[in-house]
């Protein structure tokens, strides 16, 4: 049993460290992207990953300089399996971090966070 639970954490490592090739759900494209600086602020964050992902088991927030999580959750459409979007509240010109922890199609989490900017009008 023990020898078990090493097993599986050892899986979960080697998919959040393996290379892209491997072909695990990396997250390969978002909007806004990763240091933009957007001139108003985002209605949705979207993020592209490289291989199905599982809404129901995933998630995107969208967190303040602060650590106050300003909005959760992810939503996904059948056509596009490799997409999440989360609506976006206002945002007040500012740094943001957007975080995701997704399940992917082949049965491991993929987790990883990002920062953008509203620039002042
Ligand atoms: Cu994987």
């Amino acid at each position: 049993m023990k020898l078990k639970v090493g097993a599986g954490l050892l899986a979960a490592w080697l998919c959040m460290n393996a290379a892209p090739a491997l072909a695990h759900s990396f997250l390969v494209e978002a909007t806004p992207s990763a240091k933009d600086h957007v001139a108003s602020a985002p209605k949705l964050v979207k993020l592209r990953f490289g291989g199905g992902v599982e809404p129901a088991y995933s998630t995107i927030s969208i967190v303040d300089v602060g650590g106050k999580v300003l909005a959760e959750g992810a939503v996904g459409k059948p056509e596009t399996p490799r997409e999440l979007t989360l609506d976006a509240p206002e945002l007040a010109p500012g740094r943001y971090v957007v975080k995701y922890r997704v399940l992917s199609s082949d049965g491991h989490i993929v987790e990883g966070k990002y920062e953008f900017t509203v620039d002042p009008r």
